[in-house]
């Protein structure tokens, strides 16, 4: 049995994470048996960050790495891919992970209106006459760190229009199936939705939730992926059906 660490839900998501939500849609869809446990801190964990499982006495953390370890175990995510989709489909899986990823972050924990949500839900576990000195100290950091990675160095509005041209790639794909690669979910919907998921669950109002929450054709992409992979999948050697 496999056990994924992983944030608590939250916000009606999976996992507060979206890096974590991808590793329980991973997990669904390798047909491995396994058990989550929520962890409020990451710092045991090589690197500090989750998801992470354990497997048979190994930890293997990050969620590329995590992919892989099934793939070893025989999933097959992307079956029926040519290797220029699976090429594509990498870059997918880049751009969520590395352009997407950061405006979530931005959202939540650099627009003031938000934070407190935020502290409140994902930091409940400190005890409150503490809760705001560490994490303030905390927050700090992640601000700083999207001023090094970039984003947080513009307006929201300047984020947005950054962030249009990723929206319509993923528009464009889904032109031609149900999902990004056609009609069955494969690893770039468990990363790009993940993003995408989260976006639009993240409390309050921002320019980024309210752009992918009125956006019809990301919204129906986003529920259809959530309850695709949202269900534990069985998988018969050739092919992969939801139980
Ligand atoms: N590349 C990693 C990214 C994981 C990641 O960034 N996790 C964040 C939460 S979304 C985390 O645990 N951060 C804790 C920290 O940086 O202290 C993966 O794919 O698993």
């Amino acid at each position: 049995m496999i056990t994924l660490y992983t944030y608590k839900p939250a916000f009606g998501e999976p996992a507060a994470s979206p890096f974590c939500t991808k590793a329980i849609w991973l997990l669904n869809m390798s047909g491995q048996d396994w058990q989550r446990e929520d962890l409020a801190d990451p710092r045991k964990m090589p690197n500090q960050k989750l998801p992470a499982i354990r497997t048979d006495g190994q930890l293997i953390h990050d969620s590329d790495n995590i992919r892989s370890h099934l793939e070893g175990l025989g999933a097959e995510f992307d079956s029926g891919l040519s290797d220029m989709e699976k090429a594509t489909s990498r870059a997918f899986i880049r751009m969520a992970e590395e352009h997407m990823y950061f405006h979530i972050v931005a959202d939540r924990w650099c627009n003031d209106a938000v934070w407190p949500v935020i502290r409140e839900t994902y930091f409940d576990s400190i005890p409150k006459m503490l809760r705001k000195l560490i994490t303030n100290n905390l927050r700090k950091s992640v601000i700083q760190g999207t001023q090094f990675q970039g984003l947080g160095r513009w307006s929201d509005e300047e984020r947005l229009a950054r962030l249009e041209p990723d929206l319509q790639a993923i528009l464009t794909r889904l032109w031609l199936g149900a999902y990004l690669f056609g009609d069955r979910p494969t690893a770039a919907d468990a990363s790009v939705a993940a993003m995408l998921t989260n976006m639009r669950a993240t409390p309050g109002k921002t320019l980024l939730k309210t752009r992918v929450a009125e956006d019809e054709v990301l919204c129906r992409y986003i529920d259809r992926v959530s309850d695709a992979l949202g269900k534990q999948w069985v998988t018969d050697g050739s092919a992969s059906l939801c139980a």
